[in-house]
Order: C-alpha cells, then sequence, then structure tokens
C-alpha cells in the first residue's frame, strides 16, 4: 500500500510537464504472471490526451485505428453471440456479458481501467497505432458538446450528432425526464458515419434484476445513434462536479459523485455523460458500441487517478460494495484481494483488484496530462 502511495506523491510531482523526463519511483513492484515482466520505467510510461488538445493528424490516425479494429475478424462464437461481427464488437459484446459484474459496485473503476487498457493495447498491437490514447474532457465541454472538435461531425472528429428525431422528452427513469437533444436519429457524419450497432438497446433497469433480455446477443440492423444535449452536460457534467468528485473524502463519496443513484434525479459525471451524447450512449449496457464511449470512459479513469493522487491515503480504498450491481444476485463485499469478473478471451490469467489500483503497477503504465485538483 505504502509503494502504489508513494508511486502517486511521485506521480503528481511529475504531472506539471506533459513531457515525461522522470517517471515514479517504482520499487518492488510485483512480477505481473502473464505480462512481459514489465516495469513501468520512465522510458516506457505513456501519457493520455484530451482528444480535443490532439492535432487534427493525430485525431484522425486515433479513429483511423478504432475503424481498423472495426475491419478484424470476431474471436467470439457467432452462434452464440451473432452481434459480435468484428473484434470491436468482441469488446461491445464482452461488456454486455459482464455489465451486472461490473456496473454500480466495487469492480467498477478497477475493472473499466483494465477494459480500456486491453482496448489501447490492441489497436497498438493489431492495428500498429502508436499515438495518445485520448480521453473526452466532458466537463470542458459542458457548454455545447458541438462546439468542440471531438463533435464536430469532420473527419477528424469522432462523428457528430445524429439526425435531428425529435421524439420528445426522454424518461430515464420513474424520476427523471430529461429534454430532448439537438440528434436522435443515426449519425451521418465523420469518422464512425452510417455504422451499425447490432446490439439492442437494453435498458438500464435490468440492472435491477439482473438479467438480461431474451435475444440480447442478435445481430440487430440498427443505426449508431446520438442525440447531444448541452442541457444534460451544463447541468451534471460541469467542471465543478468532476473537480467536487476528485476531491470526494472517501471512496464511496467518489462513487455516489461517479453514478448517483440509478433511476433518480441525481445521475453523477458518468451517467451524465453516458445521457450528454444520447442514442446508444443511454443503455448502460450496450453503450461501448459507440466509439466515442473509449474516451468517454477514459475521463472516468483520468477523475479515479485525479482523485487517487488528490487523496492519497485513500487511494487505493474501494467503496465497501459487492461485486454486483446494486448486490443483484447478493455478493460478497470485495476487497482488494477480489478476483475481478473477467475480460472473456482478452483476459490471460485470473486478475486481483489490488493489481488495478495502481496506473504505474500491475500491467498498467501510464499517466495523464493533467491532475484534475
Ligand atoms: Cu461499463
Amino acid at each position: 500500500m505504502l509503494r502504489s502511495l508513494l508511486s502517486f506523491v511521485a506521480l503528481s510531482a511529475l504531472i506539471s510537464s506533459p513531457l515525461v523526463t522522470a517517471a515514479p519511483a517504482r520499487h518492488g513492484v510485483r512480477d505481473w504472471n502473464g505480462w512481459d515482466g514489465g516495469y513501468c520505467t520512465p522510458d516506457k510510461i505513456k501519457t493520455r490526451y484530451d482528444f480535443n488538445s490532439l492535432s487534427p493528424e493525430q485525431r484522425k490516425a486515433y479513429t483511423d485505428a478504432v475503424k481498423c479494429l472495426q475491419s478484424q475478424p470476431s474471436n467470439l462464437d457467432p452462434v452464440q453471440y451473432p452481434a459480435a461481427v468484428n473484434k470491436y464488437m468482441d469488446y461491445a459484446v464482452i461488456h454486455v456479458n459482464r455489465t451486472q459484474y461490473v456496473h454500480l459496485d466495487a469492480f467498477f473503476l478497477t475493472w473499466h481501467r483494465y477494459f480500456l487498457w486491453l482496448y489501447e493495447n490492441d489497436l497498438k498491437e493489431t492495428c500498429g497505432y502508436c499515438g495518445p490514447f485520448p480521453y473526452w474532457d466532458f466537463a470542458l465541454t459542458a457548454s455545447d458538446p458541438h462546439a468542440f472538435p471531438i463533435f464536430d461531425g469532420s473527419e477528424y472528429s469522432m462523428s457528430g450528432d445524429g439526425l435531428y428525431n425529435n421524439t420528445g422528452p426522454i424518461a430515464l427513469g420513474p424520476t427523471l425526464v430529461i429534454p430532448h437533444g439537438t440528434g436522435g436519429g443515426c449519425v451521418t457524419t465523420g469518422p464512425f458515419a452510417n455504422q451499425i450497432a447490432p446490439l439492442k438497446f437494453i435498458d438500464p433497469s435490468n440492472l435491477l434484476t439482473g438479467s438480461l433480455p431474451p435475444g440480447a446477443f442478435d445481430y440487430n440492423d440498427i443505426c449508431l445513434m446520438r442525440d447531444l444535449n448541452a442541457y444534460v452536460s451544463q447541468t451534471y457534467t460541469n467542471q465543478a462536479q468532476v473537480i467536487a468528485a476528485t476531491h470526494a473524502n472517501n471512496a464511496s463519496t467518489l462513487e455516489f459523485l461517479l453514478n448517483g443513484v440509478i433511476g433518480s434525479s441525481s445521475l453523477g459525471i458518468h451517467s451524465g455523460a453516458h445521457f450528454s451524447v444520447g442514442g446508444q450512449m443511454n443503455s448502460i449496457h450496450v453503450s461501448a458500441q459507440d466509439p466515442v464511449w473509449y474516451p468517454l470512459h477514459t475521463m472516468i479513469d483520468r477523475v479515479y487517478w485525479s482523485w487517487q493522487i488528490n487523496n492519497p491515503e485513500v487511494a487505493d480504498q474501494l467503496d465497501g460494495s459487492t461485486g454486483t450491481a446494486l448486490n443483484t444476485p447478493p455478493s460478497p463485499v470485495v476487497t482488494l484481494d477480489s478476483v475481478e469478473p473477467d475480460w472473456g478471451y482478452f483476459q490471460l490469467s485470473p486478475i486481483q483488484v489490488k493489481d488495478l489500483i495502481s496506473t504505474t503497477g500491475g500491467p498498467f503504465c501510464y499517466q495523464y496530462d493533467s491532475v484534475i485538483a
């Protein structure tokens, strides 16, 4: 524990410079079963940047790599998972399969941290992508997501809004109705224009029963949709809320500020960011079909990382909850020694929570360009 805290302190000290010239001290880092013995050293640490801060060419190199992954064959059983039509969709399908175990519970932050890492490495190994793994600073774009490169619909964006299709206010729960955004229909601009998102919508209320609807993995001819919503981003993902999360006193307060209370008007910045994009992103289960899911979740990881740096005394604390969403079905309280739910075929060997706590320990070797302080 002390070791990881020290590395956080060291890490925060060097964050002021985006060019990494030194790295956190790493004494006695455990050898990692299944990885290349890779100790995270100064020459190896990678830095993640805001998508909007990248050059147009860097942004396009990233979306080209995502499209490359979408052109690779699936490794899943096509009978069991017809929606897994390519390797990109394998991630989305595995995410659906694990949704009940890795959301609204104590695995949420670390499971997603490693899921992102697997995806980042696949972009590199399979598609030769060597650029930075970008996050989407949704607090910086909260005033109006359209107004920033990430959603401007150009070839250098993550694609734009959906076509305008006003179906009226959107009920997100018994007590939560949000106004319609500026889209609602298919995404027709940018790198991911006219894509098919074959997994049908799964309502978040399925988390209350812990079951998936019949045909959850069927192939459907459904377009990728968005409904960008500045009301939601201004209300739920603004700078003050993101800063409050990174200064939460403990892990359970952090979890509340991230995820709110499902079905209530307390959204949290994670759910808020999802609903500010709309379309498939309104489903916790199938949202990873939208490529912007990855920069969004990388921002959530940056909030987690910033919280760890800002609160070194509780950096490896878990939120005290169990290993199932809303404890459905009931499961034991998760500890640092608990074994993570798997990542499908991407996982080589069982991984414990404590191995995924530090971004410079276990399998990881990365940092962000800046701490949210
Ligand atoms: Cu998720």
